[in-house]
C-alpha cells in the first residue's frame, strides 16, 4: 500500500444526503483521470465528523462498488464513539477495504493509556490493518517518538497518516520505523516530505491535481529534486487560491466546472461565494484540472 491517495471529496444535496451518481463520478475522476493508486475514504475531506454513521456506512457501501478491485481503498472510521469506530470498522472488513485508519481521539484531552486502549480495541475487534491518523493542529493530540513506537509494537498497526509540518518528527520516525508506512497529510509540503522517504501521501486536493501529486512523488523518489520543486511550485500557486475560496468548497466547485455536480458541504459548513464562480473557472483553465 503505496503512492498517492486522494482524501475522497464526498457530494452532499441541500438537504445534505448523499449525491450518490456525483459519488461515484468523483471516484471514477480519481481512478481514471488523477490515476491515483488509492482513495481514504471518511476522511476530513469527506466532512466525516459532521456525518449519521449511515452516511458513512452509505459512503463505505457506494465507493467499494464503484472502485471494485481498481485501487487501495483506505477507511477512516474513527469517532469519539468507540462503539461507532468499531461499528463502522466492522463494516468496511466486510466490504473488503484495504485496511482500516482512526483519527486520534480528541476533545477530552485522552492520556496516552486511552488512546492506546482506542486504537488496540478497534484492531482487536474488526481483525483488520490500522493506519494511525495523526493530525495534531485539527485534534490537539502531539504524539512522541517514543509513543508511536508503542503503537507500532502492535504488529496490526502498520503505519501512520502524518499530517504535520514537524519535519524533524518526520525524519525521526522514517529512521526508527523503516518497516512502518508513512503517508505525509499535506499536498502543499508533499516534495519535503518525499525528501525523508515517506510511502506517500493522503491529500484532499489529489482529487482535482492528483496527476501533479504523482509526477512531484515520482520526481523525488529519483532525485530529480529540481523538477520536482517546479511542479511543487505550481501545484502550490494551486493550492493557495484553493484556500483562499474555501477548501473544500472549492474542490467541489472545480467538479462543477468540470461537468460534475459535487454539490455543498454539511452545515455549518457555508456553500461557495457564487461570485467567485468565474475565478474557479479560470483556475480550471489555467491549472488544466
Ligand atoms: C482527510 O482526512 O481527508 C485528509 O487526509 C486530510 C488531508 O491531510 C488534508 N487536510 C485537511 O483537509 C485538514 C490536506 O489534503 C489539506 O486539505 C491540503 O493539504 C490543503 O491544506
Amino acid at each position: 500500500m503505496k503512492g498517492i491517495f486522494s482524501a475522497l471529496i464526498v457530494p452532499f444535496d441541500e438537504s445534505g444526503n448523499i449525491i450518490e451518481g456525483s459519488l461515484r463520478k468523483i471516484v471514477r475522476h480519481n481512478i481514471d483521470v488523477c490515476e491515483v493508486d488509492g482513495l481514504y475514504v471518511n476522511g476530513s475531506s469527506g466532512e466525516n465528523f459532521l456525518l449519521s454513521t449511515d452516511k458513512k456506512k452509505k459512503i463505505f457501501e457506494i465507493v467499494k462498488d464503484e472502485a471494485k478491485d481498481d485501487i487501495q481503498l483506505i477507511a477512516q472510521v474513527g469517532s469519539l464513539n468507540l462503539d461507532e469506530a468499531i461499528e463502522l470498522g466492522k463494516y468496511a472488513t466486510e466490504l473488503k477495504y484495504d485496511c482500516l485508519s482512526a483519527v486520534t481521539p480528541f476533545y477530552y484531552k485522552f492520556d496516552f493509556e486511552e488512546i492506546k486502549d482506542y486504537y488496540f480495541s478497534i484492531i482487536r475487534e474488526t481483525k483488520n490493518k490500522m493506519l494511525i491518523y495523526s493530525i495534531p493542529f485539527l485534534t490537539g493530540v502531539n504524539m512522541s517518538l517514543d509513543q508511536f513506537e508503542e503503537l507500532f509494537v502492535n504488529e496490526d498497526i502498520i503505519g501512520v497518516k502524518f499530517t504535520a509540518a514537524d519535519f524533524f518528527l518526520l525524519e525521526r520516525m522514517r529512521k526508527r520505523f523503516p518497516e512502518k508506512l508513512i503517508f505525509s497529510g499535506f499536498d502543499e509540503m508533499l516534495l519535503p516530505a518525499a525528501i525523508y522517504e515517506i510511502d506517500g501521501a493522503i491529500g484532499s486536493t489529489f482529487n482535482v491535481n492528483g496527476k501533479r501529486a504523482k509526477e512531484i512523488f515520482q520526481l523525488a523518489q529519483d532525485g530529480k529534486i529540481i523538477e520536482a520543486k517546479e511542479i511543487q511550485h505550481t501545484t502550490n500557486d494551486l493550492i493557495e487560491k484553493i484556500l483562499e475560496l474555501g477548501l473544500y468548497q472549492t474542490i467541489k466547485e472545480i467538479f462543477h466546472v468540470k461537468g460534475i455536480d459535487a454539490g455543498q458541504c454539511q452545515k455549518p459548513m457555508k456553500n461557495f461565494n457564487p461570485e467567485k464562480r468565474t475565478d474557479v473557472e479560470a483556475l480550471v483553465k489555467h491549472f488544466n484540472l
